[in-house]
């Protein structure tokens, strides 16, 4: 059916108006004929009022219609048409007023038609309806809920954090207000530090701010941080992104790692110290890093003490470090001076006229360190024998000359027990026509060796056993004195040399080389009557401590040397000649060598351990143990002296009883 609105009809009475304007014709024929059949009608004006436009749903809006009118006559019918967004569909309404409430949120539009008497038809403009909704019933509208299809997100929701997931729409995982972000990156320790965008650099500060501001948590993001003390109350969780985000899309490192740094109370740096824990505390998503202690020094990565269950530890990494090497013994002492006192020498052998001479001897040498009382002196050589003399007796008349006499012996080292003091030389035989030299003293007798020291046996200890300092050197005898030699009863006659004194004894060395220090322990993780709660914590155990090599035994002193035996007397040429000399007296003995002291014995190395129990202490929960080396047993001192025996190799234990 054609309407009045129809395009055709319309189109041909504007034609008529612009033609009656054309000539001069009143311009009223040009308004609205009067309705009525026959007549051309006027389209009605179609406009509305939408109150309210926007509001919280459930939201009741009236839509009304009054403003529109008909020129030439009367609407007859309003047409609603509610666009409910596709998810319910279309509505529909009547009537001058009418109403819909809106249930949900969205921006929804609303149409209206309305029919004048005479059929035409008119749209007024589309009008929008703002609504915000509770789609979630949560209680938050969808301007402030951040996510309003899931009632368990909201302002005021509980943020477990590690989900990823902001449940109370602060813009993060987890509770900003309550939190204190940590980044090494670029954060900074200021008073005012810990906020998302200006985070804290370091752990232990953050947990400072942490406690001023009454905050339990800390986020912090992947890096590499100092060590720290764990304060009470508080949960760290490690794992984060730069961009805050603990999984995928994660921006740059996510990896906490807690190295070690010297704290207060603890001998060796720590990366983690926790005392006195009763309270609900978290460390959850590091890595701790232990560090080579210093020489003689356990190393500790994490160490608690007097702490509950309360103090849980959720997927740590606990590395062990490097146990302090035992600082090597130190050497034996060596005696100065380098050698024991020297037997005098002795007497040149004089050559004599014709004369008879039955008593002249010529004088063997000084032992070396006699006192000169002819007392026994310890380690003293013997003096030389003197010589034999040109005749036997001058009352009658010999030709026979008589024997050198024996040197003495060397003092023994030690009186009532040997080594015995090197034997003198026997003095030169004399016959009618012979003569003899002296024989030469005997060398004394070296001094014993120090006993080594014994390697230090592993235990577990901080640090393990050190090896035992070696043992003093025994003394040594004096050399024997050399024979003096014989008298000659020749043309011309002579009297043979004395023998030379023997030499002193040489001092042991007293002072033996030390032990080496046993090498420190590794433990990962420390607990001193403490019973801490584990979840996925894995513990890689560390390297013992190397044992120190025990000191090398000190070298005793040199024996003194022999004096020489009297040599023959060249002044007057004649029984010079070779072959023809007078007889000489024997050499000294040198003195024997002072003994060595022994070497120290090497340290024992440190045990590896992952978890060291100490007083009433346990964990609860599983831990998986890695790796783990024990500390290589020191070497006794020096392969020059044999004696000492090496340290023990430090032992590898997952979890063990520590003695206190
Ligand atoms: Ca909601
Ligand atoms: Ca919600
Ligand atoms: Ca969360
Ligand atoms: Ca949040």
């Amino acid at each position: 059916m054609r309407t009045m609105s129809d395009p055709s009809f319309r189109g041909r009475r504007m034609a008529l108006c612009v033609t009656l304007l054309a000539t001069g014709v009143l311009v009223a024929a040009c308004t609205p004929p009067a309705s009525g059949p026959g007549t051309p009608n006027t389209e009605p004006i179609a406009a509305f009022t939408v109150e309210p436009a926007s509001g919280n749903a459930p939201l009741p809006v009236v839509f009304d219609a009054s403003a529109s009118s008909d020129p030439d006559g009367a609407i007859t019918d309003y047409y609603w048409q509610f666009d409910l967004n596709g998810t319910d569909g279309y509505a529909s309404g009547t009537g001058r007023i009418t109403s819909h409430t809106y249930l949900k949120t969205g921006t929804y539009t609303v149409s209206l038609n309305v029919v004048d008497n005479r059929g035409a038809v008119t749209t007024a403009p589309r009008q929008t309806i703002e609504v915000n909704g509770d789609d979630d019933n949560d209680g938050a509208f969808a301007d402030v809920d951040c996510d309003d299809g899931n009632p368990a997100i909201h302002p005021g929701a509980d943020d477990a954090v590690g989900d990823d997931i902001d449940q109370n729409c602060d813009g993060y995982d987890g509770v900003v207000e309550d939190s204190v972000f940590v980044r090494s990156a670029d954060g900074q320790d200021s008073e005012s530090c810990g906020t998302p965008t200006q985070p804290c650099a370091s752990i232990g500060h953050a947990q400072d701010r942490a406690v001023d501001e009454m905050r339990s948590m800390l986020l912090i993001a992947g890096g590499d941080y100092a060590g720290f003390e764990l304060q009470e109350g508080l949960t760290l969780i490690g794992g984060f992104g730069q961009n805050w985000r603990h999984t995928v899309p994660i921006e740059g490192r996510s990896d906490v790692v807690v190295g070690v740094s010297p704290l207060p109370g603890f001998d060796t740096p720590i990366a983690v110290a926790a005392s006195g824990i009763t309270q609900p505390t978290t460390l959850r998503d590091l890595t701790l890093q232990g560090a080579t202690a210093a020489t003689n020094t356990e190393s500790v990565t994490m160490a608690v003490a007097d702490s509950d269950d309360d103090l849980e530890l959720v997927n740590l990494r606990i590395i062990g470090g490097t146990g302090g090497a035992g600082e090597p013994g130190s050497p034996g002492v060596d005696v100065q001076p380098t050698r024991a006192i020297a037997g005098g020498d002795g007497q040149n052998s004089r050559t004599l006229g014709l004369d008879c001479d039955d008593s002249t001897r010529q004088s063997g040498g000084a032992g070396g360190g006699t006192d000169g009382s002819g007392g026994v002196v310890e380690r003293a050589g013997g003096s030389g024998g003197d010589s034999g003399t040109a005749d036997t007796s001058c009352s009658d008349y010999e030709y026979a000359s008589t024997a050198g006499r024996n040197g003495i012996a060397g003092s023994p080292a030690e009186f009532l027990s040997p080594p015995a003091g090197g034997p003198g030389g026997s003095g030169g035989q004399s016959t009618t026509f012979l003569c003899g030299d002296g024989e030469p003293g005997t060398n004394g007798v070296n001094g014993a060796r120090g006993e080594g020291g014994i390697g230090g046996a592993t235990n577990l200890a901080a640090t393990a056993e050190p090896g035992g300092d070696g043992g003093p050197g025994k003394p040594a005898s004096g050399g024997g004195g050399g024979g003096g030699g014989s008298g000659c009863n020749t043309a011309p006659d002579s009297i043979g040399g004395g023998g030379g004194g023997g030499g002193q004894g040489g001092l042991p060395s007293t002072v033996g080389g030390s032990g080496g220090a046993g090498g420190g322990r590794s433990v990962a993780l420390l607990l001193i009557n403490s019973t801490p709660t584990v979840v996925d914590v894995e513990v890689q155990l560390g390297r013992g401590g190397d044992g120190g090599a025990g000191g090398t035994g000190g070298f005793g002193q040199i024996g003194g040397l022999g004096g020489a035996g009297g040599l023959a007397d060249c002044s007057t040429p004649d029984p010079c000649t070779p072959g023809n000399e007078a007889p000489r007296g024997g050499k000294g003995g040198q003195g024997g060598s002072g003994g060595s002291s022994g070497n120290g014995g090497g340290g024992a190395g440190g045990a590896a351990i992952g978890v060291g129990l100490i007083g009433a202490s346990e964990t609860y929960g599983f831990i998986e143990f890695t790796g783990g080396i024990g500390g290589e047993g020191g070497p006794a001192g020096s392969l020059v002296f044999a004696g000492g025996t090496p340290g023990a190799d430090g032992s590898v234990l997952h979890k063990v009883v520590l003695p206190d």
